[in-house]
């Protein structure tokens, strides 16, 4: 590499010794190792065949695949913070590579996405110009950090051989669907053969010959794992485009941009993640992932059991969804979601009898009333609309169902608190036992009855509540009609047996609800995948044969979409490839017999979690360009062990904030390809591991405008800037908070293997701690003491001494295999900090000593740091006289004999008689000491249960009990 090295232009301190470790020696030790590596290829990884086939003997190891979250590579480059993942799993890959594995680590680019799309839009650079300068840019700032990735392996989402493949993958979920039955995806074509032969009924009756092209169109979507809805979405007009719930605030605006969001019904591309939810729930239990990170998938998938429950309604009914069956007969009227598609059938045109002025909003007819209603609540966010705190509203509209229990005629309501999106959409209120039904009843003057027996003293009579009463704990009441009694049975006794009434009379059933949604998967933007889907002239959408793949992005003139007033909700999308007729219009020939016609590209394009959803398995095999992936390759990294029935990458690090999304989706399309038989691993990550923040302190002035941290002076425990005193908290580090610390400058100042210790050291690693660039120098010493011991500062000679390790003091064994086994173990723990501990204790112990260190300590040393401090290490290692690279190195394994602590024998006597003898440690205290004595089994069974009168303790080596 030619680029120049930053810190080659160090200073060295004037009165130093010649050879001693300083920054500029440190930045020519790493440039020189680092071209070295690379031209040797030292972290290239073998795959068992292919294009990356090698040593058949480094392929015979046990693997390990060590991966991070890939980046994205950012216009701001990096700061200190980001690398603190990357370093981890060098440090750990690394160890993996001296203990016997076959370690696949490299690390790629998560490169479409949002900022590289407006800052073309702001300046009409092609997001591909700007998004390849910032890689680059980051590609020299991790290099520098010596990060040992096989670089063969590495590509960034916007390749085209890259994204053909995610291409391809859409079209395998397309072209499939999820068989209830085999709990498994299947090839759509399996379906159509089912409904062709009336294996399989067609909806509505009728035969599968019969239908036309687009009813049989329709027909499949409703069972393609990735289809087109019209289902309402989340609308922006401010933004030109539609939003995944994630991408919604709390009060329904624009993450990005704080635009108003609104419920529209456009139609868009979806994946049934939910067909998942149940084996995306199971298989959590599998999995070596942090528990925290669990729970928020499980909750996110959000199992709920219940039943649900058919209200009639003029020959018609609504069904609802219920986790307390228990308390039907308390149910004294119903909410439809808004949105709900039966609220027009159901909706009269006139206002019955004895409908209440409550219950009308003030409108002339129920018609009036729901149309005013549903304006209202479409501008209104999920969370907006389910907030406790909020009054509630909603309009009656018009008509009566009838609860199947009593017969009663409940009446019907629209209110924005029940959610489309759940359930059923529609509920039975029962204003007794939920504190929103209960709000909502006072407010609408509607019944509340009593079923379940409080148990906090406020009486049966509703009138006089203040809230709701919930609890498990108590007994039904007021719940019996000629067929079933609930009456005092509780909770979980009540809801099983109002379920087999629901079932026998066939009023509802028992079921199971998931929180999960269908996942969102189009966006009206330019920087992403193209859909590999055109639309024929009766708009039916064909998939692109894989020949045609991969479909690029085409250039545009404007990369932004249309953007509109944003608070018109009426307003539509325009996509920004909507706008090249060239390349929206075509003529193909799709090879489905059918020749030459036109047709029309879907102009959407992917959200960015598609590239993220299967990268690892590219790593595998990046340049193949008939397979996705090999199957040997794949099975050779990826494939189930030790029991398991999943295998996956052995380590995957990166931040807690992917918990739900990215991580979920990459589970989906794993168990969608694993289905399909593209893979043996139906979970992609074994082992998560999520790495805490590095913060910094955030200096302001009395305005409480962020100030340079670098120019802040401390005196006296304040912090002044230019003379103003500023306030000091602990925050993020960033550019906008003007405290960023650059991996660049501290590789300047004092060489990345020192930078790679500190951010090691700082703490745990799964621990956020902040950054303080004074302390780094700890580091560098520690390297410096070091190259001490192994190099002589004058002349730059070896200065270790050529003796036998029989040769070499009782203590310095101690000392190093006691640094052996416990760096062995923290490392494998991935307890870095305390590693460094313990070699910072070994390398201080040899420069007590004195004297040259032995050569069989020396090494061994060298090897031990190897993995924290790479550059050093090789440099170190060739200095003793080796000719291949540490890397590939055993590493050290621990003699046991200087492990154990030394002890002395102690004899336990009673009565003057030796009844046992123990091995201590010569420090022990008196306490202990007794404590271990009279724990001992045979002086339990000497004393025979005999009190105590006095315990005699000389320690370590005597202890003399006197029975009672
Ligand atoms: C009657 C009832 C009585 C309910 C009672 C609760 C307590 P989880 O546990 O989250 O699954 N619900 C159902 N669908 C809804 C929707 N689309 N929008 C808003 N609320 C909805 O919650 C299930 C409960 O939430 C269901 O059980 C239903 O209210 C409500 F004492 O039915 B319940």
């Amino acid at each position: 590499m030619s680029e120049t090295n930053p810190a080659a232009t160090a200073p060295v301190t004037a009165d130093a010794a010649p050879h001693r470790y300083t920054a500029a020696m440190a930045a020519e030790i790493e440039a020189r190792w680092q071209d070295f590596w690379d031209a040797e290829g030292t972290y290239a990884a073998p795959n068992p065949k292919g294009d990356l086939a090698g040593d058949p003997e480094l392929v015979a190891r046990p693997k390990k695949f060590i991966m991070d979250m890939f980046p994205y590579p950012s216009g701001a480059g990096l700061h200190v913070g980001h690398p603190l993942g990357y370093i981890a799993t060098d440090v750990f890959a690394r160890f993996q590579r001296m203990t016997g594995h076959n370690v696949l680590h490299t690390l790629g680019f998560d490169a479409f996405g949002l900022p590289a799309e407006q800052y073309a839009v702001q300046t009409g650079t092609h997001p591909r110009a700007s998004t390849e300068a910032n890689m680059k840019n980051m590609v020299s700032q991790l290099r520098r950090l010596g990060l040992g990735h096989d670089k063969r392996r590495s590509f960034a989402t916007i390749d085209p051989e890259y994204y053909k493949w995610t291409q391809w993958i859409f079209l395998q979920i397309f072209n499939s669907w999820y068989d209830d039955e085999a709990k498994r995806a299947r090839p759509i074509s399996e379906l159509v053969a089912q409904f062709d032969s009336g294996e399989r009924a067609v909806p509505g009756g009728g035969t599968w010959s019969a239908l036309t092209e687009a009813e049989r169109a329709d027909l499949l979507g409703e069972y393609r794992l990735a289809y087109a809805s019209d289902a309402p979405v989340n609308w922006c007009p401010g933004l030109g485009t539609v939003l995944a719930n994630e991408e919604v605030t709390a009060d329904g605006r624009s993450e990005r941009g704080n635009f108003p969001v609104f419920k529209s019904k456009l139609r868009q591309w979806n994946m049934r993640i939910t067909a998942y939810a149940d084996r995306l729930l199971d298989d959590l239990d599998q999995l070596d992932w942090p528990e925290a990170i669990k729970l928020q998938q499980r909750n996110w998938i959000g199992r709920s059991e219940g039943a649900r429950v058919d209200f009639p309604v003029d020959g018609e009914r609504i069904t609802v969804f219920t986790t307390r069956p228990d308390t039907l007969f308390g149910a004294t009227y119903m909410v439809l979601a808004p949105e709900h598609p039966l609220v027009e059938k159901f909706t009269p045109a006139a206002w019955p009898e004895g409908t209440r002025d409550a219950w009308t909003g003030g409108h002339a007819t129920p018609t009036e009333a729901v149309a005013a209603y549903r304006a209202q609540a479409a501008s209104k966010s999920d969370v907006e609309r389910q907030a406790e705190a909020k009054d509630k509203t909603g309009v009656f509209i018009g008509a009566y169902a009838t609860n199947p229990v009593n017969g009663e005629q409940v009446p019907v309501f629209v209110a924005d608190y029940v959610l489309m999106g759940y359930g059923t959409g529609a509920i039975m209120a029962v204003p007794a036992g939920d504190q929103r039904d209960f709000e909502f009843a006072r407010a609408f003057e509607l019944p509340i009855r009593c079923i379940v027996e409080p148990t906090d003293g406020r009486g049966t009579d509703p009138s006089t509540w203040e809230s709701a009463f919930a609890s498990y704990d108590a007994k039904i009441m007021n719940s019996s009609n000629d067929e079933v009694s609930l009456d005092g049975l509780g909770v979980v006794e009540a809801k099983e047996r109002i379920t087999e009434w629901l079932e026998r009379t066939g009023a509802g059933a028992g079921t199971v609800n998931f929180r999960l949604r269908d996942w969102l998967f189009s966006r009206q933007r330019y920087w992403g995948e193209p859909f590999p889907i055109v639309y024929d002239e009766d708009g039916i959408a064909h998939p692109l044969p894989a020949s045609m793949l991969p479909l690029e992005l085409p250039e545009v003139e404007d990369y932004s979409p249309r953007t509109f007033d944003p608070d018109d909700a009426d307003t539509k999308p325009e996509t920004p490839l909507s706008r090249n007729e060239d390349w929206v219009h075509v003529t193909l020939d799709l090879g489905d017999g059918r020749g030459p016609r036109r047709y029309r590209r879907e102009t959407n394009t992917m959200p960015n979690w598609a590239g993220s959803c299967w990268y690892e398995l590219r790593y595998l095999d990046p340049h193949n360009s008939e397979q996705l992936v090999d199957p040997e390759i794949e099975q050779y990294w990826m494939g189930p062990r030790e029991g398991l029935p999943h295998g996956g990458v052995d380590l995957y690090v990166g931040g807690a904030e992917h918990a739900v999304l990215h991580l979920l989706y990459a589970r989906f399309w794993s168990k969608a390809l694993f289905d399909l038989g593209h893979v043996s691993s139906a979970e992609p990550f074994h082992k998560l591991f999520n790495q805490g923040m590095i913060q910094a302190y955030v200096y302001r002035d009395s305005r409480g405008i962020a100030v340079p941290a670098a120019e802040v002076e401390e005196r006296d425990g304040a912090y002044f800037h230019g003379g103003e005193k500023v306030s000091r908290l602990l925050g993020k580090m960033g550019k906008s908070l003007k405290n960023a610390v650059t991996p660049d400058e501290i590789c300047a100042e004092y060489g990345a293997d020192t930078l790679r210790l500190y951010e090691m050291a700082m703490g745990p690693l799964d621990v956020s701690r902040p950054w303080d660039t004074r302390a780094v120098v700890g580091q560098f010493r520690l390297l410096q003491r070091l190259w001490r011991n192994v190099v002589d500062e004058d002349t730059g000679r070896l200065s270790v001494a050529d003796v036998a390790e029989t040769d070499v003091d009782t203590d310095t064994l101690r000392a190093l295999h006691k640094a052996i086994d416990g760096v062995r173990q923290d490392l494998e723990g991935m307890r870095f900090n305390t590693a460094i501990a313990k070699v910072t204790e070994l390398n201080n112990h040899l420069t007590k000593v004195g004297g040259p260190v032995p050569r069989p300590v020396a090494e061994r040393l060298v090897l031990l740091v190897a993995p924290l401090a790479p550059h050093v290490a090789e440099e170190l290692w060739r200095k003793l006289g080796h000719t291949s690279s540490v890397v590939h190195e055993d590493f050290p394994v621990a003699d046991p004999a200087y492990v154990v602590d030394e002890t002395v024998t102690c004899v336990v006597q009673i009565k003057g008689k030796v009844k046992a003898r123990l091995e201590v440690s010569p420090s022990v205290s008196e306490e202990d000491l007794e404590k271990a004595a009279l724990a001992d089994e045979k002086v339990v069974a000497a004393l025979g249960g005999a009190g105590i009168r006095k315990v005699i303790v000389r320690a370590p080596k005597l202890v003399n009990i006197v029975p009672a």
